[in-house]
């Protein structure tokens, strides 16, 4: 028989009061809400007096049980505080967007330090030494919000500038040219790489029948799809990845000259990217490997880094140029154009609450300040259209500039009003312009200091064409391919044959060989033979390819980091290990800039040799190798037995070995070798016994180079 609870049933006792864990003035979270009147901020204390309430701000007297007619009875309606909180439950998830719906943001600014004065007006490119806040937002593309970090997919790049003159959104990507010339094509690109409609599957993953069908019926993107099969596609953290605007824009100066413009985000500390079955493996043990890296690296005062660079150009070279710099299947190389650096951004605080600032963060293509202006590039021009009307659908008003986030931080003023969740309504009786009704019937419009529009002049048919400067689809993919070092060659390759393996129609996989043998013979080749298939024609280009310069530029590898500044060492230690080795390592790897995490059999951590207790970061089958940039293991001679028999301990030490990591560990540790099936012939230049502090500090310098890719092709069934 049941008995009365009015209480919380967990606490298993009747009671009639409220069931609070903490007491009944218990701290409450801490959030500000703009009341949009005049900016002012309310902010709901943390103060133990305040209690809690409705949003009514109806003091609440139980928040366990809701009100019903009857200790067992059915609940009443007029539970108010009961609607109010499951009717705002039931309304808390806003629609994700469409494409880029998975990404991480963060806070931080842009200074300049070379200016522009001479070729724009834009004010955010005039003083130099002067800061400008930020907002960054990178995601990936296909998968949907809940998806793993680290598919093979596109990078968003998007930085909001909050500038003295309005917003500026530079909407970009980790590569610099796109899929497609026209954005009419971009619904078919992004149904096709999406879950295909019928199953609902595969998500956040290129490698399936539909999306392979349209590339191969699209030749234009060929130079896109050397770059997505590429390492760009698993960037090891945002902090290791490039980023670029794509498209041409331009600088108008005060005279409203203009000069062409592309931009580039180069980071810091290089770039990096990830195995492929690394990716695979470190998206099981931590899908949120990215932005997980991201919040630690600003939480601990390792600030993420890029340069703002750019290459200007004229009519002049635009006209000499082998391809149409209007065209978005094309780049300029850098050592055609050299990249000049004018600033530098900076990520130095994380978000402090992922709703409001990440998910509701608006990017539009079209927020560009005066002195900044758009070229006729077709899919920037359908992007302009595009990023408004989204914004509508996902945060519902057109009043999404009023969440702080995107607001502009400069002072501004029109007569736009009304509308959902209104937050700045015009004061007065004025609300039109012009008018004389207002203080000197402003505000007005401002022909000097206002946004204007380069005085293009346009003649031509109205009509649905392509120009015959866009189409030669396979010259600069040919030059990306040959631009790559050997193991990036192969990796380009492998990923070719993994994603058409995953393809179903026979017919999808051969019309893509044939275009990979007009693109570049060998890589067809290898691609078909990868395949098991008998090699088809190549395909019929709609202009001949030519044969262009290779660029070291597009090379991770070529133009790697020199050093492991911001990289992370896993140290897989038992108790018993070396305190002198242990200390030595953990010295080199503080010097390096770089960060460790300990590994060990359970989570309270390891004893050293000499009697220290240190704790650990992960339990081994937490700790999975893949985690770390390169790693150590230090085993004490009482623990080797229980390792020995450890899958998870052994899976650390193969993978470490066949993702081609930097591995030192202490004489003990050599049997983990030999139970892993290594013999002395596979211990190769990346593998460092450590016995002194010498041979540490030489472990250190040599994780630098980050990879020892000569081990790839002992390791790898498709070499
Ligand atoms: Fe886009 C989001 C980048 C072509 C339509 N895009 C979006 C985001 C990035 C890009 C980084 C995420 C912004 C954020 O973090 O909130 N998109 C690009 C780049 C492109 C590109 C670099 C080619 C050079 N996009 C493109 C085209 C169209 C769109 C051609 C449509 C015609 N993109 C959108 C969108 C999204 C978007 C549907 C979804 C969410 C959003 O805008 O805010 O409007």
């Amino acid at each position: 028989m049941a008995t009365a609870r009015k209480n919380n049933s967990s606490r298993g006792t009747a009671s009639k009061g409220p069931f609070n864990p903490l007491g009944p003035s218990n701290p409450t979270s801490s959030f500000e809400t703009d009341t949009g009147h005049g900016g002012e901020v309310h902010q709901q204390s943390t103060d133990t007096d305040v209690h809690l309430t409705t949003q009514q701000g109806i003091p609440v007297a139980d928040d366990q049980n809701s009100l019903k007619a009857g200790t067992r009875g059915p609940t009443l309606l007029e539970d108010f505080h009961f609607r109010e909180k499951i009717f705002h439950f039931d309304h808390e998830r806003i629609p994700e967007r469409v494409v880029h719906a998975r990404g991480y943001g963060a806070h931080g600014y842009f200074e300049l330090t070379k200016s522009l004065a001479d070729v724009t007006r834009a004010d955010i490119f005039q003083r130099v030494g002067e800061k400008t806040e930020a907002f960054v937002r990178f995601s990936t593309v296909a998968g949907s919000k809940g998806s793993f970090d680290l598919a093979r997919d596109v990078r968003g790049f998007a930085v909001k500038l909050y500038t003295k003159q309005g917003n500026w959104d530079l909407v970009g990507n980790n590569i610099p040219v796109f899929f497609i010339q026209d954005a009419i094509k971009f619904p078919d690109i992004i149904h096709a790489v999406k879950p295909e409609p019928d199953r609902g599957f595969p998500q956040a993953q290129s490698a399936h029948d539909t999306f392979w069908d349209f590339i191969s019926l699209t030749p234009e993107s060929m130079h896109m799809i050397m770059w997505v099969m590429s390492d760009r596609a698993i960037p090891r953290s945002f902090r290791f990845m490039e980023g670029f605007g794509v498209h041409t824009f331009r600088f108008l100066d005060t005279n409203g000259r203009s000069t062409f413009v592309k931009f580039h985000w180069k980071p810091k500390l290089g770039m990096q990217s990830v195995m492929w079955n690394e990716a695979v493996k470190i998206n099981g043990a931590d899908p949120d490997f990215h932005r997980r890296d991201l919040w630690d690296a600003i939480t601990s005062g390792n600030f993420p880094e890029w340069e703002l660079g750019v290459q200007l150009f004229d009519e002049t070279f635009a006209e000499k140029f082998e391809f149409d710099v209007l065209d978005p299947t094309k780049l300029i190389p850098e050592e055609v154009l050299p990249v000049q650096v004018v600033g530098r951004l900076v990520l130095d605080r994380v978000v402090d609450n992922f709703f409001a600032e990440t998910e509701q963060v608006a990017f539009c293509t079209q927020n560009i300040p005066p002195g900044i202006d758009f070229s006729n590039d077709p899919l920037l021009q359908g992007r302009n259209f595009s990023y408004l009307d989204t914004q509508l659908k996902r945060l519902g008003s057109p009043n999404f500039t009023h969440i702080p986030i995107n607001a502009p931080r400069c002072p501004f003023a029109h007569f736009q009003q009304d509308g959902h969740m209104a937050m700045h309504n015009p004061k007065g009786r004025a609300n039109y312009e012009p008018n004389s009704l207002g203080a000197e019937g402003g505000p007005r419009e401002t022909p000097e200091l206002g946004f204007r529009s380069f005085a293009e002049p346009i003649t031509g048919t109205k009509e649905r064409l392509r120009p015959d400067s866009f189409a030669d689809h396979y010259s600069q993919a040919r030059m990306f391919f040959r631009s790559q070092t050997a193991p990036e060659q192969k990796h380009i390759v492998d990923a070719l044959v993994f994603e058409l393996s995953k393809v179903e129609h026979p017919h999808i996989r051969e019309r893509m060989v044939a275009h990979l043998l007009t693109l570049d013979a060998a890589l067809g080749e290898k691609v078909g033979e990868g395949l098991g298939m008998e090699l088809p024609d190549p395909a019929v280009p709609a202009k001949k390819p030519i044969d262009v310069k290779t660029s070291d530029a597009l090379s991770i590898i070529a133009r790697g980091p020199e050093s492991f500044e911001g990289r992370k060492l896993g140290i897989l230690a038992t108790s018993g290990a070396d305190a002198k080795i242990f200390n030595a390592l953990v010295k080199a790897v503080e010097k390096a800039g770089a960060v460790y995490e300990i590994i060990a059999p359970k989570i309270s951590g390891v004893t050293l040799s000499d009697g220290t207790a240190v704790t650990a970061k992960q339990k081994i089958d937490g700790g999975p190798s893949v985690l770390y940039d390169a790693v150590a293991i230090l085993v004490g001679v009482d623990e080797l037995g229980a390792l020995l028999k450890d899958a998870p301990t052994q899976d650390f030490v193969r993978d470490a070995y066949a993702h081609c990591k930097f591995i030192a560990f202490t004489a003990e540790t050599k049997p983990l070798f030999e139970k892993c099936g290594f013999t002395e012939e596979d211990f190769d230049d990346g593998c460092f016994e450590l016995g002194s502090a010498t041979n540490v500090k030489q472990f250190l310098e040599a994780c630098a180079k980050l990879r020892v890719w000569d081990r790839e092709l002992k390791v790898d069934l498709d070499a």
